[in-house]
């Protein structure tokens, strides 16, 4: 079963100090910036588009088609952002990913940049991961270091500057556009799009933004080719990925996969539910898009495969759930969470989760009303497509699919606890 495995972004992640410069170096790190320095950049950025590459960020937009997006006729600097705001719940595969090898993103971050024609870099990273920017701090100076960052990097001329920016700790800022309010100084909320950042990005000047492990692709991407990428993975999700497994799993962890691989497999990786347990329900990408259940299992779990039953990859953190856990209550944590992150800009999504909480609150407690499940329904309709940003869209995912799957859990919410029907002792989150 584990051949069912493709390490690749995650193949270093075991050595010891796998984080340092020469050890990434004796594994052949910096060769890809070699090979891409020696190349046209458009050359960089056709090979990216080929490999097939879709932003690992949550949506899966083709990130060969966004690098070529900016206007390179535009006078303004460009900019590679990358979004390290990992804040998704049960999103757990950037922060690993930069904690056990950062110079795999800083060598993407140097060739995006390179392709894109930028000269300086700013990675995005959630202010409370102090570990992590650390990490980052130390591994972009080493490269300052080794001549692969600065001025003239390698001889070529090239020239990038890297910076390592601490958010402030807020869920939206990990919106691409609220993350670029944050990063101008300003409080982080959504702008309006279009323009998108491509065109009008930092500081309004055409900027790529990518997901941590977006960019950590691309060396390994240049390296062995787009055809190697794009052997991996189903006809258009291509490539190897990082699926996080968390929730009542026996091993629950970060594992590397071809896109398109199934939960039942990865189950069988990570030694299944808990012992003595089933599956009940489960998210295939952190709690903003619809929910699963134990008939889902054999989806192939790439972007189209996630749509055909009504749900998005999103950003694959595959959080499982078993049958001690109530419905209502994990989804109204999750709602509690969209509530305290929503940033206030638009009316449906503040005032929506507000009311949204109040009503799944009594659920909770068995005080609900007659005309609560409709109530529910009808606050999601109204803030789905209305609100700013994908935030609020997102927040209606779980309590629209919890209905769909569990109704009957709802319905019970208008006479009995959750807590009496799913005893806190027997289920080990929430
Ligand atoms: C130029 C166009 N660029 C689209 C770019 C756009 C962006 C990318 C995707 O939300 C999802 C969301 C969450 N010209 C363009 C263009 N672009 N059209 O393509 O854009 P979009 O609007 O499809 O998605 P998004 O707004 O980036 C991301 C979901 O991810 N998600 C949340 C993840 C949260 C984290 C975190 O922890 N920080 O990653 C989870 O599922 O719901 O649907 O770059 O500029 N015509």
């Amino acid at each position: 079963m584990t051949d069912v495995l493709t390490p690749v972004l995650s193949a270093n992640w075991g050595d010891e100090r796998a984080w340092k410069l020469h050890n990434y170096e004796r594994r052949g790190g910096y060769q890809a910036l070699r090979k891409a320095l020696a190349m046209e950049p458009s050359a960089v950025v056709a090979e990216v588009k080929e490999s097939g590459l879709r932003g690992r960020g949550g949506a899966g937009f083709p990130t060969g088609m966004k690098w070529s997006f900016i206007p390179q006729n535009n006078p303004n600097p460009k900019y590679l952002v990358v979004n390290a705001d990992e804040s998704e719940p049960g999103t757990c595969k950037d922060i690993p990913l930069m904690m056990a090898s950062p110079h795999t993103l800083v060598e993407g971050v140097i060739i995006a940049s390179y392709a894109i024609r930028a000269s300086h870099a700013f990675i995005y990273c959630r202010g409370e991961v102090l570990h992590v920017i650390r990490r980052l701090q130390q591994a972009v100076r080493e490269a300052y270091s080794a001549g692969y960052a600065g001025k003239n990097i390698l001889g070529t001329g090239f020239d990038l500057e890297i910076v390592v920016h601490a958010g402030a700790g807020a869920y939206i800022c990990g919106e691409e556009t609220a993350l670029l309010d944050s990063l101008e100084g300003r409080r982080g909320q959504p702008r309006l799009r279009p323009p998108f950042p491509a065109v009008a990005g930092l500081y309004a000047c055409p900027t790529v933004i990518n997901n941590v492990e977006s960019i950590a692709s691309v060396p390994c991407i240049i390296g062995n080719g787009a055809e190697w990428f794009s052997s991996m993975g189903t006809e258009r999700s291509k490539g190897m990925t990082i699926y996080s497994l968390s929730g009542h799993v026996a091993r629950p962890g970060q594992f590397e996969a071809p896109m398109g691989i199934t939960l039942r497999e990865l189950l069988d990786l990570s030694g299944g539910m808990r012992e003595g347990h089933q599956m009940k329900f489960w998210t295939p990408g952190g709690s903003s898009v619809p929910m699963l259940t134990d008939a889902h299992l054999d989806i192939p779990l790439d972007y189209e495969g996630v749509a055909s039953v009504k749900s998005m990859l999103g950003t694959k953190a595959l959080q499982c759930f078993d049958e001690t856990t109530s419905v209502v209550r994990t989804v109204l944590r999750w709602t509690e969470f969209y509530k305290h992150e929503s940033c206030g800009k638009c009316t449906p999504c503040r005032e929506g989760t507000w009311w949204l909480v109040q009503i799944l609150k009594r659920l909770e407690a068995g005080k609900g009303e007659e005309g609560d499940i409709e109530k529910l329904l009808d606050l999601c309709e109204n803030i789905l497509g209305r609100a700013f940003c994908a935030l609020g869209d997102g927040a209606t995912s779980p309590i629209t699919s919890g209905i769909q799957y569990f109704r009957e859990e709802f319905e019970a919410g208008m006479h009995t606890p959750a807590w009496e029907l799913f005893p806190y002792e027997r289920s080990s989150i929430f």
